[in-house]
C-alpha cells in the first residue's frame, strides 16, 4: 500500500533548509558606481550568484552610469586623437568630469575614486580588503588607450591594475574589483568563516580540498580528513598551505626566484 504524503508543513521541515539562498535583509554596506562607456557588460556578472544575492537582500547598492550619456556633441563622442601624434583614441575629459559630478550628487557619501588602468598598483587581496571597509567606490573605466591625463589629476584619482598585461577597457578590470571586495562584505558569503581560509587571506594559497565520495578513481581522501582528530587536521591543513605555496608561489614567501 502507497504511503500517504506527510502533509505540506511537514515536508517542508524534512527539506535540507538551503542556507546560502536565504535572503535575509541587510543594511547597505557600501555603494559602488561604475563610470562606463559599456554598461552592459555589467548586466551577466552582476546578475547571478554572490553579487546578484549581495544586492538583492540590500547589502551592496551597484549603480551604473553611461559615460556616453554626458557627450557634449549628437554623436556622443567621447574620445579624441591624441595631441602629439600617436595610435589610438584617448578619453576626453568632458564627457568623464560631467558623468562623475552627475554621479558623485547621487549619494552624500563622497566615496574613494579609482581609475581602471593597466598604470595602477596591481590588485591583490590585500587591497580588495582595504576597498571592503570603503561606504562607497567610484570606479571609472575607459579605452585602453588610455585617458586624458587631466582626468587622473582633475578627479584625485587612485590608479588600480588587475594584473601586468592589457585589456580591451576597463571594464573587466572593474567586475574582477567588485567580484573580490563584495565577497568580503560582512554577510555576503552567507557563511562567515568562509574567507577566512582563502587562498592569499593568510598570505598562503590554500590547502587542498576533498568532498564525497572518499575514493573517485582509484585517488582516495587522505586518512587524516577523516580521522576526526581537528587539532592534527588543522595542522596538517597548515603544513599542506606552506608546501603548496613554497611549490607553486614562492614570491609570496618573498623568494622571488621562481617567478
Ligand atoms: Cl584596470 N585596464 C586595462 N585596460 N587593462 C588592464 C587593467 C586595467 N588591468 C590589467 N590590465
Amino acid at each position: 500500500m502507497k504511503r500517504p504524503k506527510p502533509r505540506l508543513k511537514k515536508r517542508l521541515k524534512q527539506r535540507p533548509k538551503r542556507r546560502r539562498l536565504r535572503a535575509k535583509r541587510q543594511t547597505i554596506v557600501m555603494r559602488v558606481d561604475v563610470l562606463t562607456l559599456f554598461p552592459r557588460m555589467f548586466e551577466s556578472p552582476l546578475g547571478h550568484s554572490i553579487l546578484k544575492r549581495a544586492q538583492d537582500v540590500g547589502l551592496v547598492q551597484i549603480a551604473l552610469a553611461d559615460i556616453r550619456d554626458f557627450a557634449a556633441d549628437s554623436y556622443r563622442k567621447v574620445d579624441d586623437k591624441p595631441y602629439g601624434g600617436g595610435p589610438g583614441m584617448v578619453m576626453m575629459p568632458g564627457p568623464v568630469f560631467d558623468c562623475f559630478e552627475h554621479v558623485q550628487k547621487l549619494s552624500p557619501e563622497k566615496g574613494r575614486v579609482i581609475l581602471l588602468t593597466p598604470q595602477g598598483q596591481r590588485f591583490d587581496q590585500k587591497k580588495a580588503l582595504a576597498l571592503s571597509k570603503e561606504k562607497r567606490l567610484i570606479l571609472i573605466t575607459g579605452k585602453y588607450e588610455g585617458f586624458d591625463e587631466r582626468i587622473r589629476i582633475g578627479l584625485d584619482a587612485e590608479q588600480i591594475s588587475i594584473g601586468d598585461y592589457v585589456l580591451n577597457g576597463g571594464e573587466l578590470a572593474a567586475m574582477v574589483i567588485i567580484d573580490a571586495v563584495v565577497r568580503l562584505l560582512p554577510g555576503a558569503l552567507g557563511d562567515e568563516d568562509s574567507t577566512k581560509d582563502d587562498s592569499f587571506s593568510e598570505g598562503l594559497l590554500e590547502y587542498p580540498q576533498y568532498t564525497r565520495p572518499e575514493i573517485f578513481r582509484d585517488m582516495k581522501v587522505p586518512d587524516i580528513l577523516l580521522s576526526g582528530d581537528h587539532a592534527k587536521i588543522a595542522e596538517w591543513r597548515c603544513q599542506q598551505a606552506l608546501e603548496r605555496t613554497k611549490k607553486w608561489r614562492p614570491d609570496l614567501l618573498g623568494d622571488n626566484k621562481k617567478e
